[in-house]
């Protein structure tokens, strides 16, 4: 027996685009409430317009933690019982050797891949306790599991949530609040143009020649660990197209998928 969504407020961050706007849809299609939150507040409004449930939307830069303790005390009171938190807030920036990375860069993937992490999840987690009824949904990657030539960085970072997610599951322990972290290889969203400052041609080059994932293949799995009955935790699923085996190894030739 699956777990019911219906009416069950889920908080996603990084609504905006990719895998977060894809949790939107399938967490809406279960009939949750979802809080929805991003920097750019107009892609989310007009995301938040489409589906067809309850949503609040929040414009958040998750590196702010004060700006992120303000936005979990402040929601109103129908919107305050959180049960699914799903911290997908994230990015890679550039594919350097360290000793060549912009401090910029290096700032901007800790401070959101893992202090703005930590800051939601220490802000939303204390009244799961307190109901003694959560879940936590962390994107992790691949990443955090076979660190690549050049991507030390964001590796790290991804490394931290795989970290995090198995703390969480230790501090957790006695409670009924659930951590699932959910791992995914190459995803085509948006994440390569960011990760190349706004080159599409390079950005589409990672792609080219196999057939990725996509943001709904991950909001399916993410989707999946949310409904499993009460007793049953998913503590990670790692998913990668059929065409990756590592990091570094991809099929680029034919494939009838
Ligand atoms: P996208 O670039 O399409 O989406 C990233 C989302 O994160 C956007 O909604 C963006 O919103 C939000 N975001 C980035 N920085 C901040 C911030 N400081 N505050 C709030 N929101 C922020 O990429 P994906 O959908 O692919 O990425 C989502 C997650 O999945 C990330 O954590 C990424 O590391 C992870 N991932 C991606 C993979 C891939 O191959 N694509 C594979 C494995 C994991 P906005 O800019 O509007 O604030
Ligand atoms: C994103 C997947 O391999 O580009 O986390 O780092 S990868």
């Amino acid at each position: 027996m699956s777990y019911s969504l219906e009416g069950k407020i889920v908080f996603i961050t990084g609504a905006s685009s990719g895998i977060g706007e894809a949790c939107a849809r399938a967490f809406a299609g279960a009939g949750a409430r979802l809080i929805l939150c991003a920097r750019r507040v107009q892609r989310v409004e007009s995301l938040a317009a489409e589906l067809k449930v309850p949503t609040h939307v929040i414009t958040l830069d998750v590196r702010d933690q004060q700006a992120v303790q303000r936005a979990v005390d402040q929601l109103p009171r129908e919107w305050a019982s959180i049960e699914v938190l799903i911290n997908n807030a994230g990015l890679s920036r550039e594919l350097t050797r360290l000793q060549e990375y912009s401090i910029d860069d290096i700032n901007e993937m800790v401070d959101t891949n893992v202090k703005g992490l930590l800051y939601v999840t220490r802000a939303v987690l204390p009244g799961m306790i307190a109901r003694n009824k959560g879940h936590i949904i962390n994107i992790g990657s691949t990443a955090g599991h076979w660190t690549y030539p050049n991507g030390a960085v964001y590796c790290a970072t991804k490394a931290a949530v795989k970290s995090i997610s198995e703390g969480l599951k230790m501090d957790l322990n006695g409670t009924t609040v659930r951590i699932s972290s959910v791992d995914p290889g190459l995803v085509e969203t948006e994440f390569s143009i960011v990760r190349f400052h706004g080159d599409v041609a390079r950005a589409k080059k990672v792609y080219e020649g196999v057939k990725p994932l996509t943001g709904t293949d991950v909001a399916d799995v993410v989707l999946y660990c949310a409904t499993r009955p009460p007793h049953v935790n998913i503590n990670d699923v790692v998913l990668m197209p059929v065409a990756q085996a590592s990091a570094t190894q991809v099929y680029r030739g034919p494939l009838d998928v």
